[in-house]
């Protein structure tokens, strides 16, 4: 008698527990039910607990009968929240509908800034003619970036309007590249010819001159080199650069690290030496310096100058590409705004 009042009653339990979850529409409410009927305040778990309060011989029997409907209310739960899932899913993916014919949003194309493309471009030319690249440091001292390449201790390079000191003046930001010259020439055994890019700063700013700008320096060593070598190299370079027809023109200067010195003169490439705006109507355009590598140079490394004789040349990559582009201010190519920098 017994033992059939509890079956009716796990029936009913059963029975109400199944309709109840049923009844479940969404995972909260299903959550809901689970708690209402597994729950610590349960019918079912207040059940579980009565367990030990009957007599020892009704136990197991009566476990056995709790354990299966416990088993099968959350066989139940789990198969509706599998239902109730699948069922969201597919509201989720109706009510979410999407156009499958709308055009993808572009994703423009990148491209190099103008000074990366004619730094790439110029590189691409000398290490084409054999020039090996070597970089050098930033940060320098006095020591390369002015004694060693022979300027004297008073020359205006090295006061502090021009050049840009750090460490109370025990380093300096290089002025120029030509520091790499020296670097190369204590590490590499001569001959060699070496390009040597880079950034390189001064105390500088106007639309020509920009505090940081970049540099290529070149430079060959070896035995017997004569200023047809540095003419041949730079009428190479300039013709690869702007094509055949351009003409070069060498103007004797002066440049502590060379001797003798010369500043390289190209036609103007916009109005091919006519006269025009860019070349200010003189038909020309100054694009570097050069010259032979001074013996002092050669001595301050402990290469001997008796035997050992180099060219020199540096150029500023920004004119290059004001030159190349018809850019009037050098301070575009450092304002990184992009409806300037898309035209390239
Ligand atoms: C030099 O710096 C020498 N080291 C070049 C050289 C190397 C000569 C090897 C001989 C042998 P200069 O100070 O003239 O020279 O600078 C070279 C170029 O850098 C200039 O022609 C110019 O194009 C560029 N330049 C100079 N100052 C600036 C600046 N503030 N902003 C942008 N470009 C600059």
């Amino acid at each position: 008698m017994e033992k059939s009042d509890l079956r009716n009653e796990l029936d009913k339990l059963k029975a109400i527990s199944l309709a109840v979850i049923k009844e479940a529409g969404s995972t909260a409410e299903l959550e809901k039910a689970r708690v209402e009927l597994l729950g610590r305040k349960s019918e079912l778990a207040l059940r579980l607990k009565g367990l030990g309060k009957l007599p020892a011989d009704k136990r197991p029997e009566a476990g056995a009968e709790l354990n299966a409907v416990r088993e099968a209310v959350t066989s139940a739960l789990d198969d509706k929240l599998s239902a109730i899932r699948e069922k969201e899913l597919n509201e989720k993916l109706e009510n979410e509908l999407f156009d499958i014919t709308l055009p993808g949003r572009e994703t423009g194309m990148g491209h190099g800034h103008p000074v990366v493309s004619v730094m790439d471009e110029l590189i691409g030319i000398f290490t084409g003619l054999g020039f090996q690249v070597v970089e050098g440091p930033e940060v320098e001292t006095d020591e390369y970036n002015f004694k060693m390449l022979n300027f004297p201790d008073d020359h205006p390079a090295r006061d502090m309007q021009d050049t840009f000191y750090v460490q109370n003046g025990a380093r300096l930001l290089r002025t120029h590249t030509s520091p790499v010259q020296i670097h190369a020439m204590q590490n590499i055994k001569p001959p060699f010819a070496v390009i040597a890019p880079g950034r390189v700063f001064r105390l500088d700013s106007d639309v020509t001159h920009s505090p940081v700008f970049n540099q290529l320096e070149g430079f060959y060593v070896d035995r017997d080199v004569n200023f047809g070598h540095l003419k041949g190299t730079l009428e190479l370079f300039v013709h690869r650069l702007y094509g055949e027809d351009t003409k070069l023109r060498f103007r004797p200067s002066f440049f502590p690290f060379t001797e003798p010195s010369a500043e390289l003169d190209i036609s103007c490439v916009l109005c091919g030496a006519k006269g025009c705006r860019l070349c200010k109507g003189t038909g020309w355009m100054e694009i570097l310096g050069a010259g032979m590598i001074d013996p002092n140079v050669f001595t301050s490394v402990g290469l001997n100058p008796e035997e050992w004789t180099g060219f020199a040349f540096g150029f500023g990559i920004e004119r290059i590409a004001m030159l190349k582009y018809g850019i009037d201010d050098i301070r575009l190519l450092y304002e990184n705004d992009p409806r300037f920098l898309r035209q390239f």
